[in-house]
C-alpha cells in the first residue's frame, strides 16, 4: 500500500501457532487471526481504506451493501470518518448484525433474500449525486487494502516462506488482495487453498464450468459467502495462479466452528469455519497425500477471517438446523 499521513483502521493481527491444528494437518499450521480484527472481520483492512480513500474525493453518502461483515467495517469507517453510511443488507443478515449497525450510526435497509438483491438495491440508492457505492468486495483499492495482511504475513514470518495459505471465498476480494500482495513480496508461487459451502460456491462453480457463474440461489447457511457470482478478478487469479478450490457442506463449516471454540477458545462465522473445515475435514492431509501440496513445507497460514453473525445460541440453531445436536 502506498505510504499515507493517515493511519488505516485495521490493526496488525497475530500470527500464532496452533498445536492443535498442527497435530491434526501433520504440520505446523499458523493462524492470522483477522477474528480480532475492529468489527471481527478482515474486512476493516480493505472496506476501511477504500472508505478513506472516498473520502478525499468530496463524497457525502456511503452506501455499501453486504452480507453483514463488509457492512460493519463500512460503518465503522464512516463513523470514524463522520460521515453517514447505508448499508443494505438481505433478510438473512441477523438482526444482532442489524442493531449493531445501527449502534455504529448507519442507516440500514433490509432488501431481498441474498445479497445480490441488496447489492441491485443499494447501485440504485447511489444514482443521487454525491452518493458513492461501495462494494464489499470487489474493487482495486478493497485489494490493495486486503493485501496489507500479506505485507505483515511476511514481517512475521521473515525469511520463511509458506507452505501454502487456506483462505474462505465469497465474492473473491480476500483472495484477489490475497494473491496481489503475495506477488508484491515474492510468493507468486506458494499456493491457495480457496474454501467455499456448497450453495455459495461460485468460484467452485465458474472454475467447473470454464467461465463466470451466477448461482440460482444461495442454499448455504455461510451467508457471508453468499455471493451468486465471484468477481472477474478472483476468477482471473484462480485461473492463472496456483489455486486449489475447494468445497465443503454446512455441516463441516459449522463442525468446524465447533470445534475451533474447544481448541482455540474463538467463536468465529461459518464462512470462517469452511476454511477451518480444510484442516479439520482433513483436506490438506489428503492434498498431501495425492501430492497435489508438497511436502514438507513450509507453515499452513490459515487465514482466520472471522465474522460477526454469530453467537453460542446461533451455533446452536445452526447445528439444530443441520441435524447435528
Ligand atoms: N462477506 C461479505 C460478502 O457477503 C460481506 O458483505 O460481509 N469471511 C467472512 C467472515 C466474510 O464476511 C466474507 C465476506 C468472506 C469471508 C469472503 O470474503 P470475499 O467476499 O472477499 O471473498 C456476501
Amino acid at each position: 500500500m502506498e505510504p499515507s499521513h493517515v493511519d488505516p483502521f485495521h490493526i496488525v493481527t497475530p500470527l500464532k501457532k496452533s498445536p492443535v491444528l498442527s497435530t491434526l494437518a501433520g504440520t505446523d499450521v499458523l493462524m492470522k487471526l483477522e477474528n480480532i480484527q475492529p468489527m471481527g472481520s478482515f474486512k476493516i483492512r480493505g472496506i476501511g481504506h477504500y472508505c478513506q480513500m472516498l473520502s478525499t474525493k468530496g463524497y457525502t453518502k456511503f452506501v455499501c451493501s453486504s452480507g453483514g461483515n463488509a457492512g460493519l467495517a463500512a460503518a465503522y469507517a464512516c463513523n470514524k470518518l463522520g460521515l453517514p453510511a447505508t448499508i443494505v443488507v438481505p433478510e438473512s443478515t441477523g438482526q444482532d448484525i442489524v442493531q449493531k449497525l445501527q449502534k455504529l450510526g448507519a442507516d440500514v435497509i433490509v432488501k431481498g433474500k441474498a445479497w445480490d438483491d441488496a447489492d441491485a438495491h443499494a447501485h440504485q440508492l447511489t444514482e443521487v449525486p454525491g452518493s458513492v457505492y461501495v462494494s464489499p468486495f470487489n474493487h482495486p483499492v478493497i485489494w490493495e487494502g486486503h493485501s496489507t495482511l500479506v505485507y505483515e504475513l511476511k514481517n512475521s514470518l521473515g525469511s520463511q516462506t509458506p507452505g501454502v495459505l487456506v483462505v474462505a471465498v465469497g465474492g473473491g476480494g480476500l483472495l484477489a488482495g490475497l494473491v496481489e500482495g503475495m506477488v508484491k513480496v515474492g510468493w507468486s508461487d506458494v499456493p491457495i487453498i480457496a474454501m467455499e459451502t456448497i450453495g455459495a460456491h461460485c468460484l467452485n462453480a465458474a472454475l467447473q464450468a470454464g467461465k463466470a457463474v451466477t448461482l440460482p440461489e444461495i442454499t448455504s447457511i455461510a451467508k457471508c459467502l453468499g455471493a451468486k457470482t465471484v468477481c472477474e478478478r478472483a476468477l482471473q487469479y484462480a485461473r492463472e495462479k496456483n489455486i486449489i478450490s475447494i468445497t465443503v457442506d454446512d455441516r463441516e463449516a459449522v463442525r468446524a466452528i465447533e470445534k475451533f471454540v474447544d481448541d482455540e477458545l474463538m467463536l468465529v462465522e461459518p464462512s470462517c469455519g469452511a476454511a477451518l473445515a480444510a484442516i479439520y475435514s482433513g483436506h490438506i492431509q489428503r492434498l498431501q497425500q495425492e501430492g497435489k501440496l508438497q511436502t514438507p513445507h513450509g507453515p499452513v497460514v490459515l487465514i482466520v477471517c472471522g465474522g460477526s453473525g454469530i453467537s453460542l445460541s446461533q451455533l446452536q440453531d445452526f447445528k439444530s438446523q443441520l441435524g447435528l445436536n
